[in-house]
């Protein structure tokens, strides 16, 4: 039976079940007992059912779930993923687009009679704390529980989200996802702005299906934030408690697996935390900014989980992000150590179970197995690169007081990022809002496991939105740009960062992680005006003895703090050939002022 009165949603849940025909509809109230039945169901499936999850140790991982999803489908797939607004031109040239109506007309005979012989899910949930003014309400219809589950963490989910709704709005975002067949060749992941609508199937993997993530917090909400005024952004949120206990609010985008998760939960040197420097968590991968009352810019975390990376995550690289997935966490396409009914990856200690379940779900000896190379010619991996977690957030060791705050928390600086094995020295400063949107629209960074295809190739990434940006990306550009004349001298200042600067070996010179603190410590003082800086033509960049290297003296020698900071001339002048190229697909929408920012540098590199 509904869970609301809202006719807008009732309509068009009705509409739905008329398309896909289940055989059964279930509202998601997001009680405990309702949660409970799921788990079980879908934990006494067969074996060979895709759909089937697995209860970890209840002592040593109370409440976890263990999942494999289809060798096929274990990633974002960009080249699937649609915006499908009405013209063509709206979409810009980093999206696939399709005319609306076109891509309803090829996808209704998909999702016709989709559902027979199964059950529909009908979840309400809130994107942001329920009752926040920046929140959002979206309602997702789904035939997998994995999917219940997962929304359950990532979201707050369940009824309360229709009371924040109200009985005559219409302002939720209508998600329909089927798994079908799983069908990678039938796969779309499509985004209807203009109709605040998703429509998602033949996928059952994370940020293709859990429709509140990806497809809603960033492709819808990025559009809604243009229409309404805000930023929906691939940003981390994260306070540093300095010792005379005032807390600076950061937030930083990264493309996909570039640090997001690792930076937001990070662990300040022994040298900081002597003298009383902490990190909150506030989110790990979406920020939603709004100006508030007194001008500055407000952050929000909308969601209410982890979703992160599973490999290399370690006791030692982000010990909070691996307290945080103890209980009632859900893992997906990670190893089981079939010895003590637990989970590994690669990089969680350099002990492979012996006795262990590969991701593909195979029965293997997992010390020969990670010992031999596979058919890519490469040592075979237990875990999936692209396996996560997906972990309450109140789990976190470090989770920030002002986590569930519905104004959200007011933002100092925004650090954009990415890998470069090149070019990009660790830090540097932006001259103003102009010239970081500028820095924003140039980042490029190697690409990850995140999404399907190859993997450490350099391609832009502007803002870490390529993937997100629901609409023209110059347009996004022309946004952050009048954002930054609303804010004005309240605007935060803003940076850049990249730990991932290589020798001519391949290896990374900067340790990063807990030791980027480092970094944070300089950023802040510079929005205090507390440090002076080198004005060099791309920004400002550090002095040297202004870094805190106490304690890593020996890693980061003179000559490697050199190679950090350096901006070497010839190899900012080929990233200004190369941005003038790919500023071209832009065309006319391209903001005058970035070609103006993209001249300067020119003119300042000589
Ligand atoms: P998404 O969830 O995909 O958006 O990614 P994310 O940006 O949250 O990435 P995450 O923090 O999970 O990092 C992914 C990978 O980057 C992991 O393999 C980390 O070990 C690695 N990583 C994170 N921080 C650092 C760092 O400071 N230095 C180096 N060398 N690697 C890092
Ligand atoms: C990313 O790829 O940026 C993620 C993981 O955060 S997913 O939700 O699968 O997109
Ligand atoms: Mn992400």
């Amino acid at each position: 039976m509904s869970l609301t009165k809202n006719p807008n949603v009732n309509k068009w849940v009705d509409e739905m079940i008329a398309l896909t025909k289940p055989e059964k509809v279930v509202w998601i109230d997001g009680s405990k007992e309702q949660l409970d039945a799921l788990t079980e169901e879908v934990c006494s499936l067969p074996d060979d059912s895709h759909d089937k999850m697995y209860k970890l140790n209840p002592d040593l991982l109370p409440g976890c779930l263990y999942h494999r999803t289809q060798p096929n489908d274990v990633a974002r797939v960009e080249d699937r993923t649609f915006i499908c607004c009405r013209n063509k031109e709206d979409a810009g040239p980093t999206n696939n687009w399709c005319d609306p109506q076109e891509m309803y007309a090829k996808l209704t005979p998909l999702y016709d009679g989709v559902m027979k012989g199964r059950t529909m899910y009908v979840i309400p949930y809130s994107m942001g704390p329920i009752g926040s003014p920046l929140a959002k309400v979206g309602v997702e219809l789904t035939d997998s529980i994995y999917v219940v589950l997962n929304m359950n963490i990532m979201t707050r989910m369940g009824k309360a989200a229709f009371e924040n709704l109200g009985d005559t709005s219409n302002d939720f975002v209508r998600g329909l996802h089927s798994k079908a067949d799983v069908d990678p060749n039938n796969r779309y992941i499509v985004h209807f702005p203009e109709d605040n609508t998703i429509w998602s199937i033949n996928s059952a993997y994370g940020g293709n299906v859990l429709l509140g993530k990806k497809c809603f917090a960033l492709r819808i909400a990025s559009y809604q934030g243009k229409m309404e005024g805000w930023m929906a952004e691939h940003m981390l949120i994260l306070g540093v408690k300095k010792p005379n206990g005032e807390v600076t609010y950061i937030t930083a985008a990264f493309p996909s697996a570039c640090g997001k998760t690792n930076l937001a939960m990070l662990i300040p040197p022994e040298g900081y935390r002597s003298k009383g420097y902490e990190i909150f968590t506030v989110g790990d991968d979406i920020a939603w900014m709004k100006q508030g009352a007194d001008g500055r810019l407000y952050a929000i975390n909308p969601e209410n989980g982890f979703f992160g990376v599973a490999p290399g995550t370690n006791e030692k690289s982000n010990y909070n992000a691996l307290a945080s997935t103890k209980k009632n966490t859900i893992f997906t396409n990670v190893a089981l150590n079939n010895a003590d009914n637990t989970v590994w990856w690669e990089g969680l200690d350099k002990n492979p179970p012996v006795d262990a379940t590969e991701w593909k779900g195979a029965k293997v000896n997992g010390v020969e197995f990670t010992a031999q190379v596979g058919p890519d010619g490469k040592k075979q991996k237990l875990a999936h690169p692209n396996s996560r977690f997906t972990a309450p957030a109140e789990n976190c060791p470090c989770i920030s007081p002002e986590f569930n705050n519905p104004n959200g928390v007011p933002i100092s600086a925004i650090i954009f990022g990415g890998r470069r094995a090149k070019t990009t020295p660790l830090v540097y400063q932006s001259f103003d809002w102009a010239h970081g949107t500028f820095i924003g629209s140039a980042v490029s960074s190697e690409t990850t496991a995140a999404a399907t295809g190859a993997v450490g190739v350099l391609r832009h990434d502007p803002m870490a939105m390529k993937p997100f940006c629901g609409y023209h990306m110059a347009d996004y550009w022309a946004h952050w740009l009048e954002m930054g004349q609303k804010l004005g001298d309240k605007a935060p200042k803003i940076f850049n960062v990249n730990w991932f600067k290589q020798d001519a070996e391949g290896n990374f010179i900067w340790p990063g992680f807990g030791d980027n603190m480092r970094v944070l410590d300089w950023i802040i003082s510079r929005c205090e005006g507390t440090v002076d800086a080198v004005e060099t033509p791309i920004g400002y960049l550090p002095k040297k003895e202004d870094l805190n290297l106490e304690g890593i003296e020996d890693e980061v020698t003179p000559a490697i703090l050199d190679e950090l900071l350096t901006v070497d001339t010839d190899l900012w002048k080929e990233e200004v050939a190369d941005l003038r190229t790919f500023y071209k697909d832009f065309g006319d929408r391209l903001p005058a002022e970035l070609t103006a920012q993209l001249d300067a540098l020119e003119k300042r590199l000589g």
